[in-house]
């Protein structure tokens, strides 16, 4: 039999948490033939919470599930860790500014990236979806010097997921029919979901839709502001496609891209593309036995570039701040 997987969730207790756990628990993460132990980090308002999530995951009898700890102590929550999940993060209140915003997230995102240096398994794989997710990996990975840089990702895949609907929808493919659609940049208003190397049942996607006008004021900005959509209309923020994409992000990550296809994921940067080196920055990127590659050569046309700038811009100027309050 199989050693399980130590799977580690932070803000389990939260909305994304709650609809995550079932299905890493099943098998949906890393597989069906994959046992998982679990490991739950909340503070300690939290605790209750994920205790009772627990309960409930007991309840379900995952024939995969081997294990579930709950802690308020990140060294014990990534003691052994082989996936770590951040989903927790410090949300923006009213009236607080980004210095305030990164500086609290830095509270969090720092001994969590030191725990993780210190106590996680060799082969450690990090995905940061608690937001700002590109920056909050950038100071996890810095807090982290003995992990190789590229073990700590952001997730874009929700947007990327997003922008594979509304392709899907404008053009009536079906979501399976597209290929190599990218997100770049940060997870963020900023964000540009670019479809010029896509394609639709082999077609370049940008040719089929053939309307600059509906890509540039109708398509990106509702991939980019649907986060804002979801909240007016559900109340709350997306939980149960973050939750969709966290499992898609690290799926993608341990079993493999398709043959001639790519996905979206925040990374570091090794400079591909006029990406600043070390910025956690969203890229096109290919993925087998566990490992991924920025997929290189794009011609990057002046539409794509003006908006890869303004984005990698931005998450030079996160990067900045959050330097000067040593966070990194
Ligand atoms: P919730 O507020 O429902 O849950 C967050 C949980 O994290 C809470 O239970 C809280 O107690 C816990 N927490 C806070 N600090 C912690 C710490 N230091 N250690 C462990 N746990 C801690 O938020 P939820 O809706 O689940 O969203 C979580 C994060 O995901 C937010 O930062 C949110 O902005 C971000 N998102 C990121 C997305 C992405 O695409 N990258 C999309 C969805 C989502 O907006």
């Amino acid at each position: 039999t199989r050693t399980p997987v130590n799977v580690t969730v932070t803000g389990a207790a939260g909305q994304i948490g709650y609809a995550l756990l079932f299905r890493i628990a099943s098998g949906q993460l890393l597989g069906a033939d994959v046992p998982v132990s679990l490991r739950l980090l909340e503070i300690p308002q939290g605790l209750k919470a994920a205790e009772g999530t627990a309960m409930e995951l007991d309840d379900c009898a995952f024939p995969l599930l081997k294990g579930i700890d709950i802690t308020d102590d990140p060294n014990k929550a990534f003691d052994g860790a082989n996936v770590a999940l951040l989903v927790g993060a410090r949300p923006r209140t009213k009236g607080m500014e980004r210095g305030d915003l990164l500086e609290a997230n830095g509270g969090i995102f720092k001994p969590q990236g030191k725990a993780i240096n210190d106590h996680a398994a060799d082969d450690i794989k990090v995905l940061v979806v608690g937001n700002p997710a590109n920056t909050n990996a950038l100071i996890a990975r810095a807090a982290a010097p003995d992990v190789p840089a590229g073990r700590f990702t952001a997730m874009t895949r929700l947007d990327h997921n997003r922008a594979l609907t509304q392709l899907a929808q404008k053009t009536g493919a079906a979501v399976s029919d597209i290929k190599r659609l990218t997100i770049w940049g940060n997870h963020s208003a900023t964000q540009y979901p670019d479809i010029f190397h896509a394609e639709i049942a082999g077609k370049n996607a940008a040719e089929t839709v053939g309307d600059e006008t509906w890509l540039a004021e109708t398509f990106i900005p509702t991939v980019a502001k649907r986060g804002a959509a979801i909240i007016e209309a559900r109340g709350a923020s997306s939980a149960a496609s973050a939750a969709n994409a966290a499992i898609d992000h690290v799926h993608t990550w341990v079993n493999g891209t398709a043959e001639g296809d790519w996905t979206s994921m925040g990374v570091v940067s090794d400079g591909s593309y006029g990406v600043a080196e070390g910025l956690i920055s969203s890229f096109p990127v290919t993925t087998k036995d566990g490992a991924y590659e920025i997929v290189q050569g794009l011609d990057i046309n002046e539409f794509s570039r003006t908006r890869i700038d303004a984005s990698v811009k931005e998450l030079e100027e996160e990067r900045d701040a959050v330097r000067a309050l040593g966070l990194i």
